[in-house]
C-alpha cells in the first residue's frame, strides 16, 4: 500500500512537469498546537501554511465538544500564515481547529486538529472536559424491551395480590 502510493506520487511528479508533488499548501505550524492541553484558554488560533494562502477562500472555525462553533472573527491573512480572534472566552473542553484553505497554487486543502482547554481556575468545568467528547449510542437492540417487561410482571403479580387480598376480606357467604 505503502509502495503503491510512493509509486503514484513519483507517477504525478513524472506526469506533472516543473510541479514538485506535494506542492501545495501543508499546516506547518499551529497554535495552539495540535493536540495540545492549555492551561488558560487561547484568544487566536494562528496556522502556518508551507504556501501563501488566497485570503479570499480561507476558512478557520473552531468548535466545542458539542460542535458548535466558538464566535470568532473573520481570520486575517498574512503570507502563509492565517489568524481568527476568538470573541468569547473559551471554558475547558475539548475543542477542534478545522480549516480549508486555498494555497496561491489553486489548490484547496483542509484539515482538523483537536485541542484541549483546562485552566486550572476553573475545576468546575474541568469535570465535563474529562468526558468523552462522542459518547458511543447505547446498544438500543431489545436493551428497551427489559424494563417493560419487568414493568409488566410487577403490575400483574399486584394485579394478583390484589385480588388474593379481596378474596379473603370478602365476608363468607351467609
Ligand atoms: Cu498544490
Amino acid at each position: 500500500m505503502t509502495r503503491l502510493l510512493a509509486a503514484l506520487a513519483v507517477l504525478a511528479a513524472v506526469l506533472v512537469p516543473g510541479s514538485p508533488a506535494w506542492a501545495h499548501a501543508q499546516l506547518v505550524a499551529a497554535d495552539p498546537a495540535k493536540e495540545a492541553t492549555l492551561t488558560a484558554a487561547p484568544t487566536t488560533v494562528t496556522l502556518r501554511f508551507s504556501e501563501r494562502l488566497n485570503p479570499d477562500y480561507t476558512t478557520i472555525v473552531v468548535s466545542d465538544a458539542a460542535r458548535q462553533p466558538v464566535p470568532a472573527a473573520a481570520p486575517t491573512i498574512d503570507g502563509a500564515s492565517a489568524t481568527i480572534t476568538i470573541s468569547q472566552t473559551l471554558g475547558n473542553g475539548a475543542y477542534l481547529v478545522a480549516y480549508r484553505v486555498v494555497s496561491a497554487d489553486g489548490h484547496t486543502v483542509q484539515g482538523s486538529y483537536p485541542f484541549t482547554v483546562a485552566d486550572p481556575a476553573h475545576p468546575a468545568a474541568a469535570l465535563s472536559a474529562a468526558a468523552p467528547v462522542a459518547a458511543a449510542p447505547p446498544d438500543s437492540s431489545g436493551g428497551g424491551t427489559g424494563p417493560l417487561i419487568s414493568l409488566i410482571a410487577a403490575g400483574l403479580l399486584l394485579a394478583i395480590a390484589i385480588f388474593w387480598y379481596a378474596r379473603k376480606r370478602r365476608p363468607p357467604p351467609r
